[in-house]
């Protein structure tokens, strides 16, 4: 049977469905090959002299990595001149990146963290980049970066498009325009994404759970509950045994849960709580929000649902429990008693 690219897939969801336009086609075409270039540079490590620090920091204080730098200067360069995007955000930097005069403006925004799980790099472990589409609203102040900003601050519903690619073994695309989640690997050979998995699903319930332990004594007493009735098994309230997994590159530990279920957390903890918390909504939260929903699962910060919360900046930082359906449910009523 002729492989289904990415190419027929996104043809097949504007011309034969209608889901997405011919612009939006474009962008994750061009996403897709940025994704396709950054996983080259990453596969060639310490051959490529692209591991190590940037010898800068990030909007964050986090020190870049090399390959941060990189991914974010990829994503720019192949999204800048196509006359589909308006302005670009992205982790790495302060503020948006508008398209240059020079260059069509297009009616998207398009936001990314171009690569996460960066502590993970060096140590050869599985990472990832995670990207959101928007409409770009009518009369937008485009006038300056700085004006730009209050473009992107839209709930993670109003976005049209969501992904991320997950460096590992092989390289994966995982997409949806809001009509589903599917799955595609990169044919190294041919230079293509090969659609592997259509509908992605994940299972309402699980015995397997993700969330970094060493901040144990620092969530709040509903996480603490509901952790403390996983380690407790069959003999506990949830009457199953569990088990853990944490990789530390977000995208890995969402892709495991797309692939087999699972409840990933990232609670508020009083380390993070001046912050708002760890992971940030515009560039993780929203976009894993809007697969994990897609695929049947649920998203929360403990008390809302992730993609109804309204952004007041850019780099707004959230708690964030996503995964399998029942488990979502179960810790977020123990936020509310
Ligand atoms: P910790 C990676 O830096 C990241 O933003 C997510 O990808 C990951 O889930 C989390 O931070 C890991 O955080 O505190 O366990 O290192």
């Amino acid at each position: 049977m002729l492989e289904r690219t990415l190419a027929r897939y996104l043809t097949e969801e504007q011309r034969d469905k209608g889901v997405i336009t011919a612009d939006l086609k474009f962008l994750i075409e061009v996403v897709s090959r940025a994704c396709h270039a950054i996983s080259i540079a990453i596969g060639k490590g310490g051959l490529g002299g692209v591991l190590g620090e940037a010898g800068s920091d990030n909007v964050q204080g986090e020190a870049q990595k090399k390959l941060d730098v990189l991914s974010n200067e990829i994503l720019l360069e192949a999204n800048e001149w196509g006359g589909h995007l308006a302005a670009m955000a992205s982790e790495e930097m302060d503020l948006p990146h508008l398209v240059p005069h020079r260059y069509p403006q297009g009616e998207y925004l398009l936001l990314f963290d171009p690569l996460d799980g960066s502590s993970n790099i060096d140590v050869n472990v599985s990472i990832g980049t995670i990207f959101s589409v928007l409409r770009c609203p009518e009369g937008a102040d485009l006038s300056s970066p700085e004006a730009s900003e209050n473009a992107f601050l839209q709930p993670g519903t109003a976005q049209v498009a969501a992904g991320y690619a997950v460096y590992g073994p092989t390289t994966l695309l995982v997409l949806t325009v809001g009509d589903g989640v599917v799955a595609f690997t990169l044919d190294r050979e041919q230079g293509h994404f090969v659609l592997t998995q259509e509908n992605v699903r994940i299972p309402a319930d699980t015995k397997e759970f993700a969330i970094n332990m060493a901040n144990q004594r620092f969530w709040e007493a509903p996480v603490r509950r509901y952790v403390g009735e996983m380690q407790a098994g069959r003999e506990g309230p949830l009457a199953k045994d569990y088990n853990m997994r944490w990789v530390a590159s977000m995208v890995a530990d969402v892709h495991r849960i797309m692939t087999r279920g699972g409840i990933f957390m990232y609670p508020m903890d009083d380390k993070v709580r001046d912050k708002g918390g760890k992971l940030r909504l515009m560039y993780e939260a929203n976009p894993m929000a809007f697969l994990v929903e897609q695929a049947g699962g649920a998203a929360t910060d403990g008390r809302r649902r992730i993609l109804d919360i309204i952004p007041d900046r850019l780099h707004q930082r959230v708690p964030v429990i996503l995964g399998s359906r029942n488990e979502v449910d179960r810790v977020t009523r123990y936020h509310a008693a």
